[in-house]
């Protein structure tokens, strides 16, 4: 069975677009798929983050991944900074990776934004961890959403140059998953930027916690054009608002782009807004029902990703210990 290995960021509470780009496709995974799935703190610190806020958003991020259907029992679930492999093996990967590749990371230069002088160097070197947490468990199938393709090449990169320079063949190649047709889900409010947990604006993004009241008038509120619903999905390739929002309905639906044209060619965004609304409810409120759940009891919870950090080290730390022998590390 491949190994399968994905983590999300605390960094606020998870949106549709990390439920579509990432956690469904994790549920579905974890039948065929020997799965390794991680909260990353590390990764949520690289920009700032209130401690206390962290802590919590880090339970809550645990409790919704468990309410999508993360089984803690067929998958490996945990916290990155409770298994001190991962720090390990990027502080190695800080001196196998390149400042030509790191330059070349268009996340870095969009979460920089115009003053990259006052970003972390944490952020500027987010992609060597992200090598770790894979290259950690000898992953070879990462799931990921299509914002995220660029680092996977630079973690096969690291891998190939740590294989070549200590003339091992130690770390395998990664293949990308990137699954369904939402594999990017933009804002509601600009059609040509990424939903984020962390945009400033909460009308940007439908949170997995949102209530229905919310779904629907976040929804209802969406920016987009005074023409109605195509009947190809060519005519949307212009219409970044209308393209993202029948992305939407394809992926919570189940079928593809131009099959929810041939079902609302020619309607006004009023109806298809409301069936949109209906359909995204209807997926996500057992979702928000069942983190509540969870977080009601924040004992079990704690000890259920204890027990998944324990399982993590184990896989983790044997194959950390060989990558310290192999550079020389110890006696
Ligand atoms: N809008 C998106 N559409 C599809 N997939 C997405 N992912 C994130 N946003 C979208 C996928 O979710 C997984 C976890 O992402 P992450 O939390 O590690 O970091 P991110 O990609 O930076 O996600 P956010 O929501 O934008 O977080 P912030 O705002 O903190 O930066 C990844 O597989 C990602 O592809």
């Amino acid at each position: 069975m491949q190994r399968v290995f994905s983590g999300i960021q605390p960094s606020g509470v998870p949106t549709l677009g990390n439920y579509l780009g990432a956690i469904r496709n994790w549920v579905a995974l974890q039948n065929d798929h020997d799965c390794v799935f991680c909260v990353v703190d590390m990764h949520a610190i690289t920009s700032w983050q209130e401690p206390a806020a962290l802590r919590t958003q880090t339970r809550e991020m645990a409790a919704t991944l468990l309410a999508c259907g993360i089984d803690p029992v067929r998958s490996v679930l945990f916290v990155q900074s409770a298994v001190s492999a991962h720090a390990r093996l990027a502080w190695i990967f800080n001196c196998v990776a390149r400042l030509g590749w790191l330059n070349r990371m268009t996340q870095f230069k969009d979460k920089a934004g115009k003053d990259r002088e006052a970003a972390s160097a944490g952020l500027y070197v987010y992609p060597n961890l992200m090598a770790a947490d894979i290259h950690a468990y000898h992953a070879t199938r990462v799931p990921v959403g299509d914002d995220q393709r660029q680092h996977l090449e630079l973690a096969n990169d690291i891998g190939e140059k740590f294989n070549h320079d200590y003339q091992v063949e130690f770390f395998p190649r990664i293949e990308p998953l990137i699954l369904g047709p939402a594999a990017r889900v933009m804002s509601l409010r600009d059609g040509t930027k990424k939903m984020s947990k962390s945009d400033p604006s909460d009308q940007s993004r439908i949170n997995l916690t949102d209530s229905a009241d919310t779904i629907a008038q976040k929804i209802r509120r969406a920016k987009t054009d005074p023409l109605p619903l195509p009947a190809t999905t060519e005519e949307l390739a212009a219409r970044p608002e209308a393209r993202n929002l029948v992305g939407i309905y394809a992926a919570l639906a189940g079928i593809d782009p131009a099959s929810v044209l041939t079902e609302f060619a020619g309607s006004g965004f009023g109806t298809f807004k409301d069936r949109l609304a209906g359909l995204t409810i209807e997926a996500l409120a057992p979702i928000a029902a069942d983190t509540t759940h969870w977080l009601a009891d924040p004992t079990q919870l704690d000890t259920l990703l204890r027990a998944g950090a324990e399982r993590a080290r184990a896989l983790a730390d044997p194959i950390v210990r060989e990558v310290e022998q192999i550079v020389g590390f110890g006696g």
